[in-house]
């Protein structure tokens, strides 16, 4: 055991010693086969930097390739009886059901949330959910009309080619969201995961390979340092439609790259969720609710709590319950039971973090945490009292660390809440549920 203290005295993080990893070379699925490529990039433990293994390099040929076999296997997979996609779906549960534990350790090995608590095996356990619920949806022929002037019916169609690009931050969750219900629905699929976590998206498409017929779910991988295979998707001629997590910026990129074939897209970016504390809330009872709707997988969640408005009445009281919870944690590596945080996933995030709670340090006060335990760990932090207008509250810091802001009217907090052109949810807490 590594222990590192930083200077709160409460805050102790332990490091436990890194696993050994095994060194697995992952391949590419297109049209049903393993593919490697020509060329292959290192990914590495955020926790501890080293390789754990190497994912395809794609180049335009690969994804050409992915494309044409998914084009190839759109007629038949289009046309099978509703019920038969349903029951490929639900084989698709059950096997990532029954891969779950080396599923959620691959995971954690390349993005860093523990395995345990809201860590991998929650992250793969809500992909088998998610599955279920989608092989379950109906898709009916909705009557919009049907008066005297006529008939008017809604009919489901499935498009062609969806391209799915995913983030780093629940690799497989978000995955299992972009590929199910284009399947279900009857498209077929081209997926390409961030670089940083490549490997579960790999092995996962592997795994589905074998409820799914040939071409109807491929996947590429790249790193972006040759041509972006990202973009290369976004402009591709015989992809109808893209699915994409991710920032603002590339989201950006990918609406531009996708107008001259008028796809239709689903983009889900950046978030900057407000939680307004109620006069008449329990701090004490709410503080572990509070804690992991901010902290859950170490900040770096889309919808997780970004900003914090609390009134000024139990404002010391809510700091109070939320250092005692956040002095708590232990961070450490995920693969170890026990751990609750782990790293962030990249060290690009990692100095985003620094760089926004220095700026929340300038004018607010830290409470807990406030500084960079090496590597891409960052110690969870609580910083008070900080100005509405700090990059801290404005920007989507993506991370641990969580500024809390004081309100005396509630038409103020709920103005400050609002001023903001980010998503992408929001809380509100408080005992009397009407009045919340
Ligand atoms: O995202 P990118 P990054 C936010 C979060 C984070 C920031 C940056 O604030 O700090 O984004 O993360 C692929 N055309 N979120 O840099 O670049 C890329 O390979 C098409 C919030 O990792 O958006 C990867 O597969 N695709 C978000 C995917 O886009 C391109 C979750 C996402 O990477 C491309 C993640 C291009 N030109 C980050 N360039 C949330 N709210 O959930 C790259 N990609």
């Amino acid at each position: 055991m590594i222990q590192i203290k930083v200077s709160n005295p409460n805050l102790t993080s332990t490091f436990p010693e890194p696993p050994q990893h095994t060194m697995n070379d992952h391949a590419m699925t297109i049209g049903g086969r393993a593919h490697t490529g020509r060329n292959s990039f290192a990914v590495c433990d955020p926790a501890t930097g080293e390789q754990i293994g190497r994912a395809p390099n794609a180049d335009r040929d690969d994804l050409d390739a992915a494309v044409a076999a998914a084009k190839a296997a759109f007629p038949a997979w289009s046309r099978l009886e509703d019920v038969q996609r349903q029951s490929a779906i639900q084989k698709v549960a059950d096997l990532i059901e029954a891969n779950q534990e080396p599923l959620a350790r691959l995971v954690t090995q390349e993005q860093g949330k523990p395995l345990g608590g809201l860590g991998s095996r929650f992250e793969v356990g809500a992909a088998v959910g998610w599955a279920r619920y989608t092989a379950s949806l109906q898709l009916p022929i909705k009557v919009l009309q049907d008066n005297a002037e006529g008939r008017v019916e809604l009919h489901r169609r499935p498009i062609g080619v969806v391209g799915s690009i995913t983030p780093w931050n629940w690799p497989l969750m978000i995955a299992i969201w972009h590929i199910l219900p284009a399947l279900r629905a009857g498209n077929t699929v081209v997926i390409k995961p961030s670089p940083f976590t490549p490997l579960s998206t790999l092995r996962a498409v592997q795994i589905l390979n074998e409820a799914l017929p040939p071409g109807v779910l491929n996947v590429v991988t790249s790193d972006d340092s040759g041509e972006n295979i990202g973009a290369l998707m976004a402009s591709h001629p015989d992809i109808r439609k893209i699915v994409f997590t991710g920032s603002n910026a590339t989201g950006e990129r990918v609406m531009a790259g996708a107008a001259a074939t008028m796809k239709r897209l689903t983009l889900e970016l950046g978030g900057n969720d407000a939680g307004i504390v109620l006069p008449d809330a329990q701090p004490q009872a709410m503080a572990e609710g509070l804690f992991w709707g901010a902290f859950i997988n170490t900040g770096q969640t889309c919808a997780a709590l970004k900003r914090l408005y609390v009134h000024d009445s139990l404002f010391d009281a809510v700091c109070q319950s939320l250092t005692d919870v956040a002095s708590r944690m232990t961070m450490g590596h995920g693969i170890h039971e026990g751990v609750a945080l782990g790293p962030l996933t990249t060290l690009a995030q990692h100095d985003k973090v620094a760089r926004l709670t220095e700026a929340g340090r300038s004018a607010g006060k830290v409470l807990v945490g406030g500084e960079s335990l090496g590597g891409r760990f960052f110690a969870a932090t609580l910083i008070a009292d900080v100005p509405p207008d700090n990059p801290l509250v404005t920007e989507e810091q993506f991370g641990p660390v969580l500024p809390i802001l004081r309100y005396s009217r509630i038409e103020d907090a709920i103005a400050m809440a609002n001023h903001s052109d980010a998503g992408l949810g929001g809380s509100v807490w408080g005992t009397d549920t009407v009045r919340a």
